[in-house]
């Protein structure tokens, strides 16, 4: 049976990374794969991170199961985050959480649970987005639609066009939104544009799904979600799948939440176990090392104390380097778009030929795209790069 099957190419993201791992060249640079990187190029573990596995190793007295949900410690650790701690929809239990093995687990059974409530689901994301969404969402069997986002000549969204195509969805449609830092362009929606678009949700009875894997990275924690919320605090229904690959650092730990709200507490709980019913039949349970790293921090004034301050740190040092960056490409074009945008990806708009000659020539690594990712450089290889870039570009 197997031997009809035909080899697929490998995710291009992913095969960037190994080529990168394969290149002999000492001074080459990975601005590929969206990992957060320091200054010495490593993806370190967060200090608070570490801690709390040490306690976790010496505290932890069982490994039997936990149950579809996951913990429920982390759960409602996860909503205080994603909402803040005085969220009216955790007091009046219309949001519930459930942990995901990352923010692809969170976001493939929502897909699974949208298709449960309607099959013939249709959710619209933007032109461009995350490439996985297709296959994370499309692979249920939803139908996807784009709607204009980034003008790829100005590098800005086109608010304007993403309104009205989006007045063009029929009720019950889900609409995709980045949380923030969107992922590949980097331009986000000011809260302003947030306001409007839940204008726009709200009028038309459209279910607002948000993808939420950089908080913390792009301005902080709160200015990061505050568009989020504002959403959150007007509609009747939601789903925001969370992440913690990225500002916990816990990538291959697949630690994320999925968060349902609906109108009352009734319904968030039937919806509640219809989730719960799906992720039994798809992984039974997901799995806990991540989440209780992340329980254990966020549980603990001092350890929660010590991991934001990681986290600005790392937030800040991505803001340094576009700053930088964009200074540095001053001389070659107009790159000044790269300091206004958030998060670890902006697109240099350069074309696939010319990405291709920084790898081959200089040993500079981004997707065929032109995205790269602002944390692979450091100020020692940043006038290098922008070299490189007027290099490729005269
Ligand atoms: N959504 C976006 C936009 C992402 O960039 C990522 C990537 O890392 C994810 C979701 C999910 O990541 P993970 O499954 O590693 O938590
Ligand atoms: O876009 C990125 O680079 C990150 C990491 O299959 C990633 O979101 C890339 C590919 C993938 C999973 C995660």
């Amino acid at each position: 049976m197997f031997e009809a099957l035909k080899p697929l190419p490998q995710d291009p993201i992913l095969q960037l990374m190994q080529t990168f791992r394969e290149d002999p060249r000492p001074d080459k640079v990975d601005l590929g794969i969206g990992v957060y990187k320091d200054d010495a190029g490593n993806t370190p573990i967060m200090a608070a991170v570490h801690e709390a596995e040490r306690r976790l190793l010496d505290g932890e007295t069982t490994k039997s199961y936990v149950g579809p949900a996951g913990s429920a410690g982390f759960n409602s650790a996860m909503a205080e985050l994603i909402l803040g701690s005085d969220s009216p929809l955790i007091r009046d239990r219309r949001m519930s959480v459930v942990q995901a093995p990352g923010g692809c687990g969170a976001l493939r059974m929502a897909a699974e649970f949208l298709r449960r409530c309607k099959p013939d689901t249709t959710v619209w994301v933007s032109t461009p987005t995350w490439a996985n969404h297709l296959p994370l969402l499309g692979g249920a069997g939803l139908t996807i639609r784009e709607y204009p986002y980034l003008n790829p000549k100005t590098l800005q969204v086109e608010f304007a066009a993403m309104l009205e195509t989006l007045e063009g969805a029929e009720a019950g449609d889900v609409v995709l939104l980045h949380g923030c830092c969107h992922n590949p362009s980097g331009a986000d929606l000011s809260l302003a544009q947030w306001q409007e678009v839940t204008t726009l949700i709200q009028r038309k009875g459209l279910l607002p799904f948000v993808d939420m894997a950089y908080q913390g990275l792009g301005e902080g924690l709160e200015t990061d979600a505050a568009g989020l919320r504002h959403l959150a605090g007007e509609v009747p229904e939601m789903l925001i799948a969370a992440s913690c690959s990225k500002n916990f650092g816990l990538y291959r730990e697949r630690t994320g939440a999925l968060a349902l709200v609906s109108a009352t507490a009734t319904i968030t709980s039937a919806a509640n176990s219809q989730l719960l019913s799906i992720i039994r039949s798809h992984y039974s349970m997901p799995p806990a090392h991540g989440a209780a790293i992340v329980e254990t921090v966020l549980g603990d004034d001092r350890l929660r104390a010590r991991w934001q301050g990681e986290l600005t740190a790392m937030c800040e040092r991505i803001l340094h380097l576009r700053h930088a960056f964009a200074e540095a490409l001053a001389p070659v074009g107009d790159f000044d778009f790269i300091a206004r945008q958030r998060g670890m990806f902006s697109f240099l708009r350069i074309s696939p030929e010319q990405v291709g000659r920084l790898r081959k020539e200089h040993g500079i690594y981004m997707l065929d795209s032109s995205r790269v990712n602002m944390a692979g450089l450091n100020d020692r290889v940043l006038p290098g790069v922008a070299a490189a870039i007027g290099d490729v570009l005269r």
